[in-house]
């Protein structure tokens, strides 16, 4: 009997439009749904914790702009700063009021900042930041973590050298061997391997970036003394401290990772929440490092739309609000509400999965093995993730596209929310077992 053929959707139509002139169909590769074996939906519209595609299916949202949206869409008082900002006009190429104000509240709210740039993306951010740490110490090597992202600029797209002090190997065509030499990448949590990098390579280090919570490679929370460690063995050494805190800036506490862990950074790289879902980063601290950068300094670094006023207003009115006390207790309920029905599902324990979470960010990571870095999260069964997303989806949640991402909890998606989630991933998970 011939398969009946179900007439194609709109997101089809426009995938196979947007396939024709895009790379993958796609503007950034993780929308495209790869890794979770699936076409992409094409989304319409989103207001609160819900999205809707163009065939108009309603989803509750966990990805959220990947973080941006922590106040969910199209929140009103966001939606004022941006119709108060665009009647205006939408850029300038001059410095304008907003940026001013945005600066003043970003150094008041993480100290260590205490004076900073507006870019466009964490990426330009994360790569401005290790300019400037090379500027500054006279040092090239920069030592990150495997499965830790911080944008796209060559220097970050490195993987592992053979041996662990081993310098880096490109991970991506296009990245000069040459380049590639000068990032070491190392486990994360393993302490005793940077110590080790910097008894092979320590006056060549000029800064260590690192994600103070690494939510790049599903969630991988930092072990106890892990941070303070850096701290200590960068300032002992003559490097720099850079916090990449483009998802846990203004996320898992109003300072972010280094007033939740204690530890302060040289230099902080932000994004995502602080544009209110627009265009934004920006990347800060020290005053005698940023003092470096043109056009007080030599350090060059520019950007056409940098401190876009429209983009601007969107994350002051995002970040102010998020000054409203009690604001992360409530964040954290949330998050915690969904980690208490997740962790009862788990209890099952078939398919096996743990439960990572931290304030606003969730993981399920289908592996038994306690995952402590990007090795140990690798165990993960990703056939099985993609079986339970896919189910999920089915079932209206729209849920990372890959077990190497993380959910994001917004103010807005509420106790019921929450509990259909939980329903959903009940029967994903049955269905995956
Ligand atoms: P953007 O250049 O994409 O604005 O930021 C790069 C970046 C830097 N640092 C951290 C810790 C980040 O998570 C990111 C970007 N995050 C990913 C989601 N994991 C963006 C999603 C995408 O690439 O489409």
């Amino acid at each position: 009997m011939t398969q009946a053929v179900l007439p194609q959707t709109r997101s089809e139509r426009l995938f196979e439009r947007a396939e024709k002139v895009m790379p993958g169909g796609v503007n950034s590769p993780v929308r495209s749904c790869k890794a979770v074996d699936a076409h992409p939906v094409f989304i319409d519209r989103a207001d609160g914790a819900y999205i809707w595609d163009v065939d108009v299916n309603q989803y509750t949202d966990y990805i959220g702009s990947w973080g941006a949206t922590i106040l969910g869409h199209r929140h009103p008082r966001v939606l004022d700063a941006l119709e108060d900002a665009i009647v205006k006009g939408t850029s300038f190429g001059a410095p304008c009021p907003p940026e001013v104000e945005m600066a003043e509240l970003i150094s008041r709210l993480v100290p260590s900042m205490e004076m900073l740039r507006l870019v466009n993306s964490g990426t330009e951010a994360c790569m401005s930041a290790i300019r400037l740490a090379r500027a500054f110490t006279k040092r090239s090597i920069i030592v990150k973590f495997d499965g830790c992202y911080h944008g796209h600029a060559d220097s970050f797209l490195i993987q592992a050298g053979s041996g662990l002090a081993t310098l880096g190997i490109a991970s991506s065509p296009g990245v000069p061997e040459a380049l590639s030499k000068l990032t070491l990448s190392l486990p994360y949590n393993d302490l005793p391997a940077v110590k080790k990098a910097f008894e092979e390579h320590g006056n060549d280090i000029a800064a260590i970036i690192v994600e103070p919570v690494a939510a790049n490679a599903g969630l991988i929370l930092p072990q106890e003394g892990f941070l303070a460690g850096l701290r200590d063995l960068t300032t002992k050494h003559g490097a720099l401290l850079i916090f990449d805190e483009v998802i846990t800036g203004f996320r898992i506490a109003l300072g972010g990772a280094q007033e939740r862990f204690a530890v302060k950074p040289d230099l902080t790289c932000l994004g995502k929440i602080i544009g209110g879902g627009l265009p934004i980063g920006a990347y800060g601290g020290r005053r005698d490092l940023m003092e470096m950068v043109a056009p007080l300094g030599p350090v060059y670094q520019a950007g056409t739309l940098s401190g876009n006023p429209v983009a601007v207003s969107a994350g002051l009115a995002q970040v102010k609000l998020l000054q409203i006390p009690h604001t992360y207790e409530q964040l954290d309920q949330r998050t915690g509400k969904l980690v208490e029905g997740l962790k009862e599902l788990e209890k099952k324990g078939s398919p096996a999965f743990q439960v990572v979470s931290i304030t606003g960010i969730v993981c399920l990571f289908f592996t038994k093995t306690k995952v402590v870095d990007f090795a140990s999260a690798q165990t993960s069964d990703t056939a099985v993730f993609t079986k339970v997303w896919k189910k999920l989806k089915e079932k209206g949640i729209y849920w990372p596209p890959s077990q190497f991402e993380c959910a994001f909890m917004s103010l807005v998606h509420t106790k019921k929310d929450i509990e259909e989630t939980v329903e959903a991933f009940a029967e994903a998970l049955k269905s995956a077992a």
